[in-house]
């Protein structure tokens, strides 16, 4: 798969990270409420530091709503403040996200400001116009570097900047990388449909057997994830001569994903995050 970040682009996201979070006194994390683990950032709890940190799990209005809970619940157990959010429809997220900050800006000089940092495509400049409650970012694609950032106030005292901090994407491992590859948060090619594709039956047959069936009218999900696709296909009439487009049939089964087709559906729980390795024996010799 190509994940089209590369230890260049990286160092350079990196870089203009630690030089944003600066000039912040907080962050705002986005995350996408359907792979909360996965799309999030993985250095940058260890970027900053200590700053009050708040994990807005966006894209809510597309997850499973019972994992949403699960998530929050797994939150709240290892003390990180989170709720699950909604940049299309967000109620009163501005009122939440004042009243959140301001319990921790009291003893400061004012303004107290906060930065919205996520991957791409997690919602960060939906969520900044949310904020602003005016169009300043653009959404759909990455502005550039980060020029002349303008702080927005939200309230006397707590201000936001326009312009987001862009963080690469858990890439290292496969899992992650392929989940995030399902929702369309890492750009895939046409050629990878069939191969993204593959991974996301196999998923949805474990987890969400019934999205199958129902959309697609099968009459079982007991076969291969590729006899799937195939019958997938036909169903589709996704055809070329010989037989059935695998790369069309992904295509159109993927838009029914990301498009919320296949119903409210989230890609991992807390069960699936890895368990650190234990360090190496290796690792312990030094000098
Ligand atoms: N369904 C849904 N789509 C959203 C939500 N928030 C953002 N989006 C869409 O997700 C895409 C990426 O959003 P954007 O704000 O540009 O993400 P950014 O790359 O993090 O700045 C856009 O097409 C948004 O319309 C949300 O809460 N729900
Ligand atoms: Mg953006």
């Amino acid at each position: 798969m190509v994940i089209g970040w590369y230890p260049g682009h990286m160092n350079k996201a990196r870089k203009e990270i630690i030089h944003a979070l600066k000039k912040v006194h907080a962050v705002l994390e986005v995350v996408d409420a359907r792979l909360p683990y996965s799309s999030e950032n993985p250095l940058l709890h260890e970027l900053a530091g200590n700053k009050p940190a708040l994990k807005l799990l966006n894209k809510s209005d597309l997850a499973d709503p019972e994992l949403n809970q699960v998530w929050l619940k797994f939150y709240a157990e290892q003390g990180i403040p989170a709720m699950t959010v909604c940049g299309k429809n967000p109620g009163n997220l501005r009122q939440q996200v004042i009243r959140h900050f301001s319990a921790l800006q009291a003893s400061r000089r004012p303004p107290f400001r906060i930065m919205v940092v996520g991957i791409p495509n997690a919602g960060k400049s939906t969520l900044i116009n949310v904020l602003a409650g005016r169009k300043i970012a653009k959404t759909g694609n990455e502005p550039a570097v980060t020029k002349g950032q303008q702080q927005i106030m939200l309230d006397d005292n707590i201000a936001i900047l326009d312009t987001p901090g862009i963080l690469w994407p858990k890439i290292e491992d496969q899992d992650s990388a392929y989940r995030l590859a399902v929702t369309g948060a890492i750009k895939n090619t046409a050629i990878e449909f069939e191969d993204i594709a593959l991974f996301a039956i196999a998923f949805l047959k474990n987890r969400y057997p019934d999205a199958l069936l129902t959309r697609y009218q099968l009459a079982s999900v007991d076969e291969e994830p590729v006899q799937l696709l195939e019958e997938i296909g036909r169903r589709r009439g996704c055809l070329v001569r010989g037989g059935v487009d695998y790369t069309k049939t992904g295509e159109v089964l993927l838009n029914d994903l990301r498009s919320g087709k296949l119903g409210l559906l989230t890609l991992e729980t807390p069960e699936d995050i890895p368990t650190p390795e234990p360090p190496a024996a290796d690792d312990e010799i030094t000098g």
